[in-house]
Order: structure tokens, then C-alpha cells, then sequence
């Protein structure tokens, strides 16, 4: 007989692991292990949500009639890896042979291809992970001879391949991409959709409380724990998305509101990423929507590219470039990272907002990553592995696969623009335009070097200065370098003097 491994990122009834084994004969294992719950210092929601998703899949599939296995967390055990549960299975079972989806982190991966079968004894068998719209393979394929990639024409090829909003072979509505129509402050255009609320279970209560007990030291608190734990509530959570959500979703997509932690985006990446949810049901959801006329182009086309667009490139960058991807930084950032990341205290508003957010919820939507707290680390020159580690921690939906590309590429630009063609550095302005924090700030965004001008505006030029000569010849970074170049040098050293005393006290902000 043979024992198929299911992780805690892979709860899907189509994974591949299914599709091989027989519910006869063989078995299934699942393993809440201290290696995987610790490698980094997760959120507490984020393991409550793994743990209690990994006990009610598991349930379901006993009572579809396989034969389960399931190693519930306990502290005392002696086997506290997956592949120390796996051995004493094996041994247990009699079993011959390990099935195994390709996992998603490097870091496990290489670890099964190293030695998992030697220690165990049996050989083990790895199936592609099919869930994703494109393979390792295709998209090493895409990019070989590529000297620097854009998610613009992946995506494109993406659609092509789905047939998502396409039309005879063109794309609907004649365009690609409909981005221009989606970067408007909430202007109350259309009313805040209300919270989903699910109810708790047995399952659950344990979980929250296992987590409590044996994760007190983790980052964030569960008191606001309302994360779908079941495919039966995370379709409920797509619903809602689609009917409250979706219509608006294009029109504030950048959006950020003082107070509000969701706005109008979906909050399905969680889901999406441990299988609950699969990518292409997703997008097929919204794709009806549309054609139902219930939302319109710009908001389903935003979304969909959000998927199969930048989902899939994120993870193609991944596979090609690791291991070495992990460790770049080519802005040669060393600094610490400031000690507002880990309490959440700090007079701008913006950053303080989406601490809050962050360690009530487990989430924060895309422009507060990577406007505010992004933006702020790569503009003090934060050390890129240090940023990565925390956002590894913090979300419910992080996994080294898209945290990384998206930290250490899109954010800290640390691979040298292989991901993004430029950084996404900005001043306060842009979190002006964009939001309604600087309301509610102690730092004024109208100045750049008084005691109390915004951080973000003297940092801004102060990271424009000092890599002048990496990004001065990037036609989309011109019209900065030609703004900066033509200030007056007083003006010119009293931002650089604000920004050298910004950056001795980052602690103090
Ligand atoms: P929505 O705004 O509703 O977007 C819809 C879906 O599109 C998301 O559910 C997600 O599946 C996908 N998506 C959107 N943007 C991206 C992107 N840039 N990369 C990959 N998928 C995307 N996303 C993760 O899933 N896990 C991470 O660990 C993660 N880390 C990030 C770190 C940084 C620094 C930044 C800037 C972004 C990160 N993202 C990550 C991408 C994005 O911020 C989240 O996917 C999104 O905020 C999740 O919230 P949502 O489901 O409400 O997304
Ligand atoms: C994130 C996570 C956590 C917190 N705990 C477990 C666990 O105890 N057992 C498990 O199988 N998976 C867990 N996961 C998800 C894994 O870290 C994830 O499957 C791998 O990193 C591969 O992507
Ligand atoms: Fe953020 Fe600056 Fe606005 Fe304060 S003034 S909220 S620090 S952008």
C-alpha cells in the first residue's frame, strides 16, 4: 500500500495526489508539525486557518471513504517535521511507496529531493501540481532567452491559453488590460459591502485555542480570527465577493480608507493558496459576472489579470530563479528593520493603519504592502531578506513562492528589475492622492523638511539621490530624475539632511 502525504497548502479534492492513489488501498496522512508551523514565526490566524482547513479536509475525505491518517499538533511528541511523522507511518502502515504533490516552497522541496526516500526506505513519487494555470516547465519555456520579463505579456499569453474574456481571439473590449480606469480614491461612489461572518465549530474552537496556548509568542492576536476554514464556506466567501465586491473592485483597487480594512477586494488569497479555492473557479466566477452583466469589464479584467496574470508570473519567477533569488540585493540595502514593523506603534498614520490591519486580520490588501509598508523599507534601505521574512510571517495568505517575488522583486527591487521594469518608490503625495490617512497623521504631507514633514517626502528623494546611477537612464523614471536635477542645491541638501536624521531614527517615527 501506498501513503500519500497531503500539506497544508495543498487541500484541494482535485489535487494530484487524489487523481493517483486508490481509496482502497492506500492511505492518506496529514501532519500538523512544530517545523512547518515555526520555520518562521507565522501569524496566529495563519496556523489556526492551516490547521483547522487541513482537520475539516481531512474529515471530508474520511467520510468519502478514504482512509485517513491524522497527526494532530502536540508539543510533547517526539516527531516534529513532516518527514519524522511520515517515517513512523510508514513503518506503521507497512507502506511501499510515498505520494506526494510538488510542494511550494523551495525550502521542502529541496529537502524531499535530497533524502526523503533514502530515510525512509521507500522510494517517494512526486506529481506536478496541476492546480496552476502554467507549469515550471512553460513558463521557463516563455521566458528562456528573455533578457528582462514582463507580467504585461505572460499575462497575455495567460488569457490566450484560458480563453478568459476573449472574443474570436482578441481580447474583449479591444483591450489587453484596462488599468487606466482603475486608480480612484474611495470617493463613497458605492456603498462599503458588509463583513462575511462564518460560524465556529468544534473544530475551529479547538484550533483557536490549541493556537493560543502553543503560539503565544507569534506575531498578531486571533480575537478577530473570521477566516473560512471549509471549501463550503470559502465558496460562500466567493459569493459574496462577486455579488458585494467585484463591481467595484477596478474603480478602487489602489484605494486605501482610514478605519477600513477591506475595501472592495476579495480576500480570497488565503483560499486560493491553500487549495481550498482553485485559481481558475475563481476567475470563471467572475468572468459569469460579466456576462451576466452584474459587473463591468474594467473590474473583472483587473481581477482576473491579478490571478492568472501576476499569481502565475510570481510563481514562474520562483521555480526559475531559485535558490539564488532569495539572497539578491542589488541596492545593496543593509539597514535593520525598524522596530514599528513588529508593535505596530508609530505616529504616520498610513504605516500605523496598516500595522493594525495586518495584526488584527492576518491581511493587508496589495496597495498597503506595497505603498505604504513596501514602499517605506525600500525607500530606508531595509536589508530585503529581513522584509521578506516579516511579510512571510504576517499574512494568512504568505508562502515563500509569492511572498518572495513579490517582496524582494516587486517591492525592494533586490533582483535588479528582472520582475518589474521599475521600483515603486514614492512620496507621501501619492498615499495623499490615494487615501484619506494623512488626515489623520501627525506628519504633514504638504512639507518635506520641517520637524514634522512626512517621512516618506524627504526618504523619497533621498532614495532618488542615492541611486542616481542605477535608474537615471530608466525612460520610466526620466521625469523624476529631471525634477530632481533641476531643484535647487539648498533645497536639494536640506531634504538630504532631513532624511539622514529620518534614517538614524527610524525607531522613533
Ligand atoms: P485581491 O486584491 O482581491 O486580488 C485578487 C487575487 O489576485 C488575490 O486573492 C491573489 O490571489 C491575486 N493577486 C493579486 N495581486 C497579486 C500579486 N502581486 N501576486 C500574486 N497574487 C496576486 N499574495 C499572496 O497571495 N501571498 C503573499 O504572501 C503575498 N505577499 C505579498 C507581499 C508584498 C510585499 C506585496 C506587495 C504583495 C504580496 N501579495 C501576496 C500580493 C497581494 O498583495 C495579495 O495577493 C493580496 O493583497 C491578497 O488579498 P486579496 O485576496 O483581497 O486580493
Ligand atoms: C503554513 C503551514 C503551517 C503553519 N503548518 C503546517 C503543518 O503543520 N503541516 C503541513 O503539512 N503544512 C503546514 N503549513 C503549510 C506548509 O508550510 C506548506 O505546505 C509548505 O511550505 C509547502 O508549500
Ligand atoms: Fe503617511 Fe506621510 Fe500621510 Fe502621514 S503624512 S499618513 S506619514 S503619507
Amino acid at each position: 500500500m501506498r501513503i500519500g502525504l497531503i500539506l497544508g497548502d495543498q487541500l484541494s479534492h482535485s489535487l494530484a495526489t487524489l487523481r493517483v492513489l486508490d481509496p482502497v488501498h492506500d492511505r492518506l496522512l496529514f501532519a500538523e508539525v512544530r517545523d512547518e508551523a515555526t520555520y518562521v514565526r507565522h501569524h496566529k490566524q495563519k496556523i489556526a486557518l492551516i490547521f483547522s482547513a487541513m482537520r475539516h479536509f481531512a474529515a471530508e475525505l474520511g467520510e468519502q471513504g478514504w482512509q485517513v491518517d491524522y497527526h494532530a499538533y502536540d508539543p510533547d511528541c517526539a516527531q516534529q517535521s513532516l518527514i519524522g511523522v511520515l517515517q513512523q507511518q510508514v513503518a506503521r502502515q507497512g507502506a511501499d511507496e510515498v505520494i506526494l504533490t510538488r510542494c511550494g516552497e523551495y525550502r521542502l522541496q529541496r529537502a524531499i529531493d535530497h533524502d526523503w526516500s533514502s530515510v525512509l526506505g521507500v522510494p517517494v513519487q512526486l506529481c506536478e501540481d496541476d492546480r496552476f494555470v502554467c507549469s515550471s516547465g512553460e513558463f521557463a519555456a516563455w521566458a528562456s532567452g528573455r533578457r528582462q520579463l514582463r507580467m504585461e505579456f505572460f499575462y497575455r499569453e495567460m488569457r490566450r491559453k484560458t480563453g478568459l474574456l476573449m472574443e474570436n481571439g482578441a481580447p474583449l473590449g479591444g483591450q489587453w488590460n484596462f488599468d487606466a480606469d482603475n486608480r480612484s480614491a474611495y470617493d463613497s461612489g458605492a456603498p462599503l459591502p458588509p463583513a462575511l461572518e462564518f460560524g465556529r465549530d468544534s473544530i475551529d474552537n479547538e484550533v483557536l485555542a490549541l493556537v493560543e496556548a502553543h503560539f503565544a509568542d507569534h506575531p498578531g492576536s486571533l480575537d478577530r480570527f473570521d477566516w473560512a476554514t471549509t471549501r463550503s464556506q470559502a465558496l460562500e466567501a466567493l459569493a459574496h465577493f462577486i455579488a458585494q465586491r467585484l463591481p467595484w473592485f477596478g474603480d478602487y483597487q489602489d484605494a486605501m480608507l482610514y478605519g477600513e480594512d477591506f475595501l472592495f477586494h476579495s480576500l480570497l488569497s488565503p483560499y486560493i493558496n491553500c487549495g481550498l479555492l482553485t485559481p481558475m473557479e475563481v476567475c470563471e466566477a467572475a468572468e459569469q459576472a460579466y456576462w451576466r452583466g452584474d459587473a463591468p469589464l474594467n473590474a473583472v479584467e483587473g481581477f482576473i489579470r491579478q490571478i492568472i496574470g501576476w499569481r502565475e508570473y510570481v510563481r514562474g519567477i520562483y521555480w526559475l530563479c531559485m535558490p539564488d533569488y532569495a539572497q539578491q540585493n542589488l541596492l545593496g540595502n543593509e539597514r535593520a528593520l525598524p522596530a514599528m514593523y513588529w508593535h505596530g506603534e508609530t505616529g504616520m498614520a498610513c504605516m500605523r493603519e496598516s500595522f493594525r490591519n495586518t495584526f488584527d486580520h492576518a491581511y493587508a490588501h496589495h496597495i498597503q504592502r506595497l505603498m505604504v509598508t513596501g514602499n517605506f523599507a525600500l525607500l530606508a534601505g531595509i536589508r530585503p531578506q529581513d522584509v521578506c521574512d516579516w511579510y512571510l510571517m504576517v499574512y494568512a495568505d504568505a508562502y515563500d513562492w509569492v511572498e518572495l517575488p513579490n517582496t524582494l522583486g516587486m517591492v525592494m527591487h533586490a533582483d535588479g528589475g528582472y520582475l518589474g521594469s521599475k521600483p515603486y518608490c514614492a512620496s507621501g503625495n501619492y498615499i495623499n492622492r490615494m487615501s484619506d490617512y494623512c488626515r489623520h497623521c501627525e506628519y504633514s504631507v504638504r512639507t518635506a523638511t520641517d520637524n514634522d514633514s512626512c517621512p516618506f517626502n524627504s526618504l523619497y528623494w533621498h532614495f532618488v539621490a542615492r541611486h542616481r546611477d542605477k535608474f537615471r537612464a530608466n525612460p520610466r523614471m526620466r521625469m523624476i530624475y529631471r525634477s530632481y536635477e533641476r531643484m535647487a542645491d539648498d533645497k536639494k541638501n536640506a531634504l538630504q539632511q532631513r532624511a539622514e536624521h529620518l534614517l538614524t531614527r527610524l525607531d522613533e517615527l
